[in-house]
């Protein structure tokens, strides 16, 4: 039986984490394109050094040509720049858009049969306009912020109640931006409603509102706080073991309910739109969507997610993309 082939586009600071992870993992062979030349074969001969230490089989490679990508059973999309002091959010829309629109070319030639999870940012409209580019049918474009955003508020939530962080289920939904909606009344620890825990732990109802209303505002804030202690550049282990994850379950076909931003045909109301929601994602990428029923509250603040989303995408769709 041959090896799983994952193609990572983009070799920065997630693609280089993507390749270690999936190394160490022995997942699938890795095959790591940028367009600067030598960069990604630096950072996959390091890595492939490792190999006698770490002890895996997996084939880490470099490339600047898309050619190598071929027969790719996943291919991982972190290319595009973050913002710069002085660049508009448009500036950076075109930016990175003129860059996935090369990188949905090169991946429909080279890879036509890969499922794509984007990770690039603004993600919601990359993920868009990758799935518009090439053609691809959209079970097999799927955008990763869900998971990482969930994640965040799993780990602020288990820290509150120092409790272990795998026992917390919690699910963050909408767009990946300052308006996503982490969904407070599902959050759960084994099944227990964590609003109970905290109510129980400050014995007022009112002190635990603050303290998850401080929780999901960290969150919605998260990457910025992450931005604003590197100084340079933002968040690369997180991002990528969220992309792992989702790339461990299609290729494991795991049938993994995750968070992920996939195109809504109607459902939550939405059409013709990538935003996040909760999905079952296997070997055929997004497998379904699952749909929970939102209060007016929590479809509320979807609704104004989604709203942020569909700007974004006008905004692109007004740049000539
Ligand atoms: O959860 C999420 N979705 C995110 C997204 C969380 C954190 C960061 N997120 C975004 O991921 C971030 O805003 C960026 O848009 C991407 C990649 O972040 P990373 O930190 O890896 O950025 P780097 O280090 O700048 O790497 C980007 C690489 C760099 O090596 C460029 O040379 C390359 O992209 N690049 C290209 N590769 C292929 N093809 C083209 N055209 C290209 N242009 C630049």
């Amino acid at each position: 039986m041959s090896r799983k082939k994952i193609a990572l586009i983009g070799g920065g600071q997630i693609g280089g984490v993507l390749a270690q992870l999936i190394a160490l993992r022995e997942l699938a062979d890795v095959v790591l394109f940028d367009i600067v030349e030598d960069l990604p074969q630096g950072k996959t001969l390091d890595i492939a050094e490792a190999s006698r230490i770490d002890g895996f089989a997996v084939a880490v490679n470099g490339t600047n040509d898309y050619k190598d990508i071929a027969d790719s059973d996943v291919v991982i999309v972190t290319a595009g720049l973050p913002r710069k002091p002085g660049m508009s959010r448009d500036d950076l829309l075109t930016t990175n858009a003129k860059i996935m629109k090369s990188v949905a070319e090169g991946v429909k030639e080279f890879a036509p049969n890969s499922i794509v999870i984007i990770i690039s940012n603004p993600l919601d409209a990359m993920v868009t306009l990758f799935q518009k580019v090439s053609g691809f049918p959209h079970n097999r474009v799927i955008g990763q912020a869900g998971v990482l955003d969930s994640s965040r508020f799993s780990s602020f939530i288990a820290w509150e109640l120092d409790v272990a962080v795998k026992d917390i289920n919690a699910m963050v939904l909408g767009g990946h931006g300052d308006t996503m909606v982490p969904l407070v009344r599902y959050a759960n620890v084994n099944g227990v409603p964590v609003m109970e825990l905290l109510e129980r732990k400050y014995n007022d109802a009112a002190k635990a509102k603050e303290v998850m209303d401080a929780m999901v505002a960290r969150t919605k804030a998260a990457g910025g706080e992450v931005v604003k202690l590197l100084k340079t550049g933002s968040a690369f282990y997180s991002p990528a073991s969220a992309a792992i994850q989702m790339a461990e379950a299609i290729l494991g076909d795991q049938k993994r309910v995750l968070a992920s931003c996939v195109y809504l045909d109607g459902e939550y109301n939405v059409k013709g739109y990538y935003v996040g929601v909760p999905t079952v994602l296997g070997a055929n990428g997004c497998e379904r969507i699952l749909e929970v029923s939102l209060n007016e509250e929590e479809q509320a603040a979807f609704d104004h997610s989604v709203n942020a989303v569909t700007t974004l995408v006008a905004d692109m769709e007004g740049l000539g993309f």
